[in-house]
């Protein structure tokens, strides 16, 4: 069937049975793709059956469908014109794991960070309401994603708008963990209800065969909630703030979601439809290891298994430390936005279970609620992803660094991420944490100075950043030195007189080799790994450029605002004469 199908049109073409088969084809290819590119599996195959359906029920590009994150849209991609490319996700120069608006017309909003898709919804919708089109704008989100901060916001917001959008509501009861939090108890008891089964049959009759004397009827259906009863559940949450709820629905059945979809096309102002799926859809391994299918790299389909086994990264000795630390400390905490395993906490959660706290995707929540705790004399330790730290500048900020609390904040995934591209680079996290008075930042060159630098910012009863990458230590340089840590101190690995190569955190690793590179040149590098970013160590730094006249910088970050707007500063504020510079950093654009 997959051969047969090149576009949403084509869908419109066959019946429900083909379409199962569809489904199964489109399993198939996604499996064999993510088994040797590694990716987002078991979130795009649960939702499989639901792109089919709303592909052929919704006239897409022209009817949009944003996808919340955006890490299921695989099926969305193979099924709008991407087949053949989507063997090249993830991949240098293919296409991205993710919606982009420049890949495609059927991706007409750019997803990556979690509880963006309702927003964006109503933001189109309102556009369209203005320019007086009549479009459908379909928002898909996960029961994880819509413990969002952002997608409360945009519910609240959408429902009393009276806007017209349609909110699917995609429940595989999983965020990367299991979802957590008050909101999925709500969504437990709405799982029970029974389902909305209706046949093709019913819903030709609630139509009617004139469109608009069909919408008519429906309109007219939910003012008294008779036709559609079984469909709506009345009072409850999303009703009472404004939203007609439909379902919960078999998300695996096509045709009763197609049944459903049409439904939620006719309800005037905002719906959400309740869509029941099973993460990791049709692959045993997934199904039975949902969080660990969630992003997988390339495996062995008979046997589940990474084809590469996983080396030890800086999350997990974040995670090892913590342990230590915490044994040794009462009031150490951990709190998690919703990335217990890929930050390292699975250990910690069962060693310490009532010192764990996963708050849901909700990183501004996670700093205050982190806040709260240090003033009343905890020490929480917050890892987060580095590009997910931007969601909480405002509580960085205004919650911890202007009141000086003693809050831990590791940035995980610093630097370039790799496979996940754009949206997920961790390149601004020193350029917007620089400017923030009280933070102390620092970055370790390897896992024995992680340890370091965690057991230090323990006993500094500051706001501390330390931030580490994504993936293991450098391959070929080992350090076998290791300074103690003393706040604002730099460490000089290398004596030099000729250049003095200054770098921070993984580019250390890379500072030595360009060293030895020198060193075949005849000329002799000093390195310098800087440690902290902030507090500078501005005596030692000076003191080398003052030798070598001659700086290079290096560092896993954006040239604005970085070590080597550091370094440059202090060039200028000391008028350091006749001083050549290079600073190596990424560049004022965003990296792909
Ligand atoms: C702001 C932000 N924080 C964290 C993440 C990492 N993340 C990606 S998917 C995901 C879970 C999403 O769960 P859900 O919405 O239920 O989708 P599912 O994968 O279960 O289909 C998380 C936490 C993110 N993308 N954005």
């Amino acid at each position: 069937m997959l051969e047969k199908i090149n576009s949403p049109e084509d869908l419109k073409k066959i019946n429900y049975e083909e379409k199962n088969i569809l489904a199964k084809d489109i399993r198939k290819y996604i499996l064999d793709v993510i088994s040797k590119n590694g990716g987002h599996l078991a979130s795009s195959l649960g939702v499989v059956e639901l792109t089919i359906a709303l592909h052929s029920v919704f006239d897409t590009p022209k009817d949009k469908i944003i996808w919340d994150v955006g890490h299921q849209s695989y099926a969305h991609k193979i099924l709008t014109g991407r087949k053949e490319k989507f063997k090249t996700i993830r991949q240098k120069g293919g296409i991205s794991g993710f919606p982009k608006t420049k890949e495609s017309e059927y991706d007409c909003f750019n997803t990556g960070h979690s509880s963006t898709s309702i927003s964006a919804a109503l933001g189109m919708a309102r556009a369209r309401d203005l320019k007086g089109e009549d479009n459908q704008i379909v928002a898909v989100i996960g029961d994880g994603a819509l413990t969002g901060g952002m997608a409360q916001e945009a519910l609240n917001d959408a429902g009393c708008s009276r806007a017209k959008i349609i909110v699917i509501l995609n429940d595989n009861e999983m965020s990367i963990s299991p979802s957590v939090g008050g909101l999925n108890l709500f969504l437990g008891k709405l799982r029970t209800k029974k389902l909305y089964r209706k046949s093709n049959g019913n819903i030709k009759k609630f139509f009617g065969k004139i469109p608009y004397v069909g919408n008519f009827i429906i309109r007219k259906a939910q003012k008294t909630k008779n036709i559609i009863k079984q469909a709506i559940i009345p009072k409850m949450y999303f009703e009472d703030i404004g939203f007609t709820y439909l379902g919960p629905v078999d998300g695996h059945n096509i045709e009763q979601l197609e049944n459903i979809l049409k439904l939620s096309k006719a309800v005037e102002g905002p719906a959400l439809v309740h869509v029941l799926t099973k993460k990791g859809k049709g692959y045993k391994f997934a199904e039975e290891n949902p969080d660990k299918f969630h992003s997988t790299p390339a495996f062995n389909l008979e046997t589940g298994e990474p084809i590469v086994k996983k080396e030890a990264d800086y999350s997990k000795i974040f995670g090892n430390e913590l342990i230590k630390l915490a044994k040794n400390d009462k009031k150490i905490v951990a709190i998690t936005a919703a990335m217990k395993d890929g930050t390292g906490l699975g250990e910690f959660q069962k060693e310490f279970p009532d010192r764990f706290f996963d708050v849901g995707i909700a990183e501004q929540h996670a700093l205050t609620m982190a806040a709260g705790m240090a003033i009343d004399g905890m020490i929480p330790f917050v890892p987060i992803y580095s590009s997910f730290y931007q969601r909480g500048y405002d509580q960085v900020i205004h919650d911890i660094a202007m009141q000086n609390l003693h809050v831990i904040m590791c940035v995980d995934r610093a630097g370039k991420v790799g496979a996940d591209g754009m949206t997920h680079h961790g390149v601004f996290d020193m350029a917007f944490f620089r400017i923030i008075p009280n933070l102390v930042i620092m970055a370790p060159k390897d896992f024995t100075e992680l340890e370091k630098m965690m057991e230090f910012a323990v006993s500094l009863k500051k706001p501390i950043v330390i931030r580490y990458p994504r993936g293991g230590e450098d391959k070929d340089i080992k350090f076998n030195k290791c300074q103690e840590i003393e706040l604002g101190k730099a460490e000089k690995l290398k004596d030099g007189k000729d250049i003095s190569i200054i770098a921070i955190g993984k580019k250390v690793a890379d500072a030595m080799k360009m060293a030895e590179d020198y060193k075949k040149q005849g000329k002799e590098a000093e390195v310098i790994n800087a440690r902290f970013l902030k507090p500078l160590d501005e005596n030692q730094i000076k003191e080398s450029i003052l030798k070598t006249k001659n700086v290079i910088t290096i560092e896993d970050g954006t040239k604005i605002n970085g070590l080597g707007t550091a370094v440059e500063e202090l060039i200028v504020e000391n008028n350091l004469q006749n001083i050549k510079f290079k600073k190596i950093a990424y560049d004022d654009e965003f990296l792909d």
